[in-house]
Parts: C-alpha cells; structure tokens; sequence
C-alpha cells in the first residue's frame, strides 16, 4: 500500500510538472499505458490472496482514476496555454501601415488645373466642356480667323484630312455655349488641346484654361482685376501683373500678360503667362449676340505653363514620361 502511495505522489508531482502535451502523454503511457506502472499493479492482483486483492484493488483503481483526472486536468492547461500563447505571436496590428506600398497622388498637371478650376469657380465662373474632334468652323472660322489666313498656320493644327481637325485651343467650346445660349456668359472652358509642335516648352497635347465674360458693359479693366486676383491666388502670394499690346484675330484688344517672377539668379523680371483680350464684334455676331448691346473678355492660358512655374520645372516633357522618381515628389 505504501508503494501505491509513493507512486501517486510521483506522478501527480511529474504530471503537475510536465512542460507540452507531448511530455504529459509521455507520463500518461508510462503510468495507465499497457506496460505502465499502475497497469502492471492492477496485473499483480491476480497473484494477491482474496483478503489483499480488495483493499489493494480499490487503492490501484482510485490511483489509476486520479492519474486519469490529474492528466485532464494538465491536458487542458497546456492547451489553453498553448492558445494563448498562439494567439499573442500570431496577433496582428491591424493599425501598421502596410510594407512597400507606395500611395498614389495626383500628377502635378492635375493640381494645377484643379487649382485654377477652384479659384475661377470661386469668382463666379461656370466650368464648361466640349469635343476635341472639332472642324474649321468652330476651331477658326467662328473666331474670325480669314480663310487661308497665316493665323491658322500658327496654331500647327492636326488634319485628319476629312474636314475634321483636333481643336487647337478651347475656344470652340465657348463659341458652342455662346451660339446655344443667351448673355450674360461667365464661364472657363479647361481641357486638352493639340498643336504639331515639340520643344522645352511645348507638346503636342497639352492642357488650356480659356475664360469668357459677356455682358452688358463688361470692360477690360474687369479684365485686369480678374487675372491680378487670380495669379496672386494661384500663386499665393502679391505678385506684380502687366498687360502688353498684342495680337489674336479674336480679340481687339489683345494684351499678354507677364507677371513680376524672379529669375533663377534672384534679380527681378518678366514672365509670359497668358494672353486674352476683349472678343472681337465679329466673334460675338458669328454666335448671335449682339456686339453692340454686349462686350466681354476672353483669356487663355496653358495649365503645364502654370504648372512649371508653381513646381519649378524647367522642361515640360518632364510631365508626359511617367518618370515614378519625378512624380513623387509632387506628393
Ligand atoms: C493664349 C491666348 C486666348 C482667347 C484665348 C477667346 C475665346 C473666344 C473668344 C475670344 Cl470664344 N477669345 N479666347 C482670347 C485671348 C487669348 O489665349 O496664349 N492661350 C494659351
């Protein structure tokens, strides 16, 4: 009995001790298994006189039942251990931000453009758009260029040989508005337009913001203070603006536009940045409004143009060659 005994204290001492359920199954063969210790008791009952077999029957029996219990009981420590444990090394962070992956941003064209559109908006402009399939009529005729006149060479224009033609600037779209609608006209027309032409500072897709004014009394001084307020909020900062004499066949006057721009040594100068002028008697009567119950002014201006000089870039091409190293730093 004293041996029944010592061996329970034994291996309840080395079940409460097992480190995994691989050791603790370990313990549980060599005590309840076939060949285990507490089997090979209840195998030596057969050799015991009757008297001794009870007594020692019953305290194997219990042995083996407390064994079985003491070995559940550790079993389902260790796994909720193990769980435990589990779930804390494979715990994800669902906060981390993700490896190697690079947001995307808009390209800095965009943000030029959607800038200017905002601040025109802001001024009361409507946004207006149009196809950039256009034919002679709506690209030149209605805006008073001369048939066969030099003007149309100037603007490099894509044929397709068929009558139509890529628009060469956003004009036709205000001269669609203009021809369906009656003044006052207040709106900005932002798209893409086409010249053959290819360099530092020209391609030949690039994107225009043209803006029109009709009304009755509309001057050119009106003019003046629309561009002054709209450089200076595009480029968030008092900037010096002048008008200089110019020509377009569909404006009279024309002026272009410079604004005071530190050159890259830091002395003061110069810098183009869009034309405009007040629309031509002959533009406003091939839409049917009348010239002489309404005046109104035009402008046009390249978004790249404007782009380059808020980012400082230098070659505009650098905008078209998807160059991820030249992107990014927009963003
Ligand atoms: C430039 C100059 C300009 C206009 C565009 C315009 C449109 C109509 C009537 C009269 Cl419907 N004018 N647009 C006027 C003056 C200048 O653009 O250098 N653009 C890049």
């Amino acid at each position: 009995m004293s041996q029944v005994t010592e061996l329970q204290q034994r291996a309840l001492a080395e079940i409460e001790a097992s480190g995994d359920l691989r050791a603790l199954d370990e313990l549980r063969v060599r005590y309840l298994g076939k060949k285990g210790e507490v089997t090979a008791q209840l195998k030596a009952l057969g050799a015991m006189e009757p008297e001794q077999r009870k007594a020692f029957g019953q305290a194997v029996n219990a042995l083996r039942d407390r064994l079985n219990q003491a070995i559940s009981e550790r079993r389902a420590a260790l796994e909720a251990q193990a769980l435990k444990q589990k779930l804390l090394s494979e715990r994800v962070d669902v906060t981390l931000p993700g490896r190697g992956e690079h947001r995307g941003g808009l390209h800095p064209v965009t943000m030029a453009m959607e800038r200017a559109i905002a601040i025109f908006t802001k001024l009361g402009f409507d946004v207006a758009t149009g196809p950039e399939v256009e034919d002679d009529h709506y690209n030149f005729e209605a805006l008073n260029f001369p048939p066969h006149h030099p003007a149309r060479a100037m603007h490099d224009t894509f044929y397709f040989g068929d009558g139509r033609l890529l628009r060469t600037h956003t004009s036709p779209v205000q001269i669609r508005v203009m021809e369906r609608g009656e003044p006052p006209f207040r709106i900005i027309a932002p798209g893409k337009v086409f010249r053959s032409d290819s360099d530092q500072t020209h391609t030949p897709m690039f994107n225009q913001i043209e803006g029109l004014l009709i009304g009755e009394g509309v001057s050119m001084a009106d003019l003046k203070g629309v561009l002054h307020t709209f450089v200076n909020a595009f480029f968030e900062r008092s900037l010096a603006m002048r008008f200089r004499p110019s020509y377009f066949p569909f404006t009279e006057p024309s002026a272009e536009v410079d604004i005071g721009w530190e050159k890259t040594g830091g002395e003061p100068g110069w810098l183009e940045i869009l034309g405009c002028g007040m629309v031509h008697p002959n533009v406003l009567r091939a839409c049917g409004v009348d010239p002489e119950q309404n005046t109104g002014y035009a402008f046009g201006m390249g978004v790249e143009r404007l782009a380059m000089l808020r980012y400082g870039v230098s070659d505009i091409r650098q905008f078209f060659e998807n160059d991820l190293e030249f992107l990014r730093q927009f963003n």
